[in-house]
C-alpha cells in the first residue's frame, strides 16, 4: 500500500508559506494526549491539520514555520530519545533523526520551545496559529508578553495575529493526487468490509457481531482505526441517526443499516448501506429503498465542477418528496411540500459533507453567503435517507420503523465525478445477489 511521500509535506509547507507575507511565523501544535483513566491514555490519534503539514505521528510535538527574508525555515520541536521511556511506551523519532525523516530544516526538544519561540517571533510581522487550539493560544500569548517586556532591549513584538485554520482548511479541501490515491485505498478497504458484512449477516446475530465483521476486514487490510464510531442499526434503530450502541439482535424481516468506514494513514472513508437481515427486501422496504436510491442517483447526476452543494440536496429532496407523495406518506403538491419542508419529518439531515483526513472534513460550504461551486479534487459524501418514526401511529404500520440511508464517497473530477465506493452493491438485485453468495 502506498503512503504519501515525505516530499509532499515539504510541498504543503511551501504552499502555505507562499500564501503568507514575508515575516510571518506559523505555530502549530500536535494533538494533546488524553487520559483515559489513572495512568492509561486514550489511543493517540494525531491532529489532522498538524499531520497534514508535518507527517509526524508522535505527541508532544510542535511545528514552527518561519517565512523569513532569507527563505522559509521549518523547525520541529519533538520528544528527545529516552531509553527508559521507550522501553515502556514505544519508540521515539528523536531530534537527531527528525530533520531527515520529516524533511524539516531543524529539530529541537519540545522543552526548549517556549524559550525559542520568543526568539523566533522577535521581529516577525505576524503570528499565524490556530485560534481553535488552546496550547497554541497560550504559548503565543506568553511569547508576546515576554517580547513586549524585552522591547527596551531592542526586541520587536509582532503586531498581527492571524488564524491558520481558514488557510489550511482551504488547502485540505482540494485533495492532491497522492491524497486521492490514499482515500481510494481507504474506500476500497471499506467497500470490502461492507461486502463481508453483507455476506456474514444472519438472523439472530447481535449488531456488535456484525460490526466485528467490518472491523476485522478494516484491520486485516491495514487500516489503523475506524474513521468514526461504526453504526450497525437493525430494524428501527436505523431511525436513530447516530446510533452506536450496536447491542441489539438482528431480527428476521428487518433491515440493517450500516454506516461505517475505516481510516487509512489519517484519511477517512464513510459508507452507508442498508440491507435486509435475511437477504430479501420486503415489498414496503423495497419501495422506500428505491426512493432513496433514486434520490441518491439524482444527487450524483448533479456533480460536476461548477455545480453547487445545494444542487445535490435539491435534486435528492425533489425525488424523495415525489416518492413519498406517490405512496401517500406526504400529501399535497411537490412544490408545497418542498416549500414548507414537511419532508424533514422523514429526511432531517443534509445531503453530505466534505470528506478527507476528518470524516466531517474541514472546508467552508459557503463562499460570500452562497453555496460554493464544486471544484475538481474535492471529495464529498452523498447520503440521502428516509427514516420513518416507529412510534408515529398516524403512519400505516407497514412503513413504521423503516430507516434507509445510502452513502457513497465522491471525488469531483474535471469530467464530472468518480464514485470511490461505487464497487459496493447498491441496487436491490445486486445486494440480494451478494447476500445469497
Ligand atoms: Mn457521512
Amino acid at each position: 500500500m502506498t503512503k504519501i511521500a515525505t516530499i509532499e509535506y515539504v510541498q504543503r509547507r511551501a504552499a502555505l508559506l507562499q500564501q503568507l507575507p514575508v515575516g510571518a511565523v506559523v505555530v502549530i501544535h500536535c494533538a494533546a494526549a488524553q487520559i483515559r483513566n489513572g495512568d492509561v491514555e486514550q489511543d493517540y490519534r494525531q491532529n489532522s491539520s498538524f499531520y497534514y503539514l508535518s507527517g509526524m505521528v508522535e505527541p508532544h510535538t510542535t511545528l514552527v514555520l518561519v517565512n523569513s527574508v532569507d527563505g522559509p525555515r521549518s523547525i520541529i520541536f519533538c520528544r528527545s530519545k529516552d531509553k527508559l521511556q521507550e522501553i515502556w511506551h514505544g519508540r521515539r523519532l528523536g531530534v537527531d533523526a527528525a530533520p531527515e525523516a520529516l524533511m524539516v530544516d531543524e529539530a529541537y526538544v519540545s522543552e526548549t520551545l517556549p524559550q525559542q519561540l520568543v526568539e523566533l517571533l522577535d521581529g516577525a510581522t505576524q503570528v499565524v496559529y490556530r485560534f481553535s487550539q488552546d496550547e497554541s493560544i497560550e504559548l503565543v500569548q506568553q511569547s508576546l508578553v515576554k517580547l513586549r517586556r524585552l522591547s527596551r532591549q531592542g526586541k520587536v513584538c509582532p503586531t498581527q495575529l492571524v488564524d491558520l485554520d481558514p488557510v489550511l482548511d482551504a488547502m485540505r479541501l482540494i485533495k492532491s493526487v497522492a491524497e486521492i490515491e490514499q482515500m481510494t485505498q481507504a474506500c476500497n478497504i471499506s467497500v470490502a468490509a461492507h461486502k463481508r458484512a453483507m455476506r456474514q449477516c444472519k438472523v439472530g446475530m447481535y449488531e456488535y457481531q456484525l460490526a466485528a465483521e467490518l472491523h476485522h476486514q478494516f484491520s486485516v487490510q491495514g487500516s489503523q482505526r475506524v474513521a468514526y464510531g461504526s453504526i450497525v442499526a437493525g430494524g428501527d434503530n436505523a431511525c436513530i441517526l447516530h446510533y452506536t450502541n450496536n447491542d441489539q439482535r438482528l431480527q428476521d424481516g428487518d433491515l440493517v443499516l450500516i454506516d461505517a468506514g475505516c481510516e487509512l494513514d489519517h484519511y477517512a472513508s464513510d459508507i452507508t448501506r442498508t440491507f435486509p437481515v435475511n437477504g430479501h427486501f420486503s415489498e414496503p422496504q423495497k419501495i422506500i429503498y428505491q426512493i432513496v436510491l433514486a434520490a441518491h442517483e439524482a444527487a450524483l447526476a448533479c456533480i460536476k465542477p461548477g455545480a453547487v452543494y445545494t444542487d445535490m440536496q435539491d435534486a435528492a429532496v425533489t425525488v424523495m418528496v415525489q416518492g413519498l407523495i406517490n405512496i401517500g406518506l406526504l400529501s399535497g403538491t411537490l412544490e408545497a411540500n418542498i416549500e414548507d419542508q414537511s419532508y424533514r419529518q422523514f429526511y432531517m439531515h443534509n445531503i453530505g459533507h466534505w470528506l478527507g483526513m476528518d470524516v466531517h472534513d474541514v472546508g467552508a460550504y459557503k463562499a460570500g453567503g452562497e453555496s460554493r461551486p464544486l471544484l475538481p479534487g474535492m471529495i464529498t459524501t452523498v447520503e440521502p435517507g428516509i427514516y420513518i418514526d416507529p412510534e408515529d401511529m398516524t403512519i400505516a404500520s407497514q412503513w413504521r420503523g423503516i430507516g434507509v440511508r445510502i452513502e457513497d464517497n465522491i471525488l469531483v473530477t474535471e469530467a464530472g465525478y468518480r464514485n470511490l465506493t461505487g464497487d459496493l452493491p447498491v441496487s436491490v438485485a445486486d445486494i440480494e445477489r451478494l447476500m445469497a453468495s
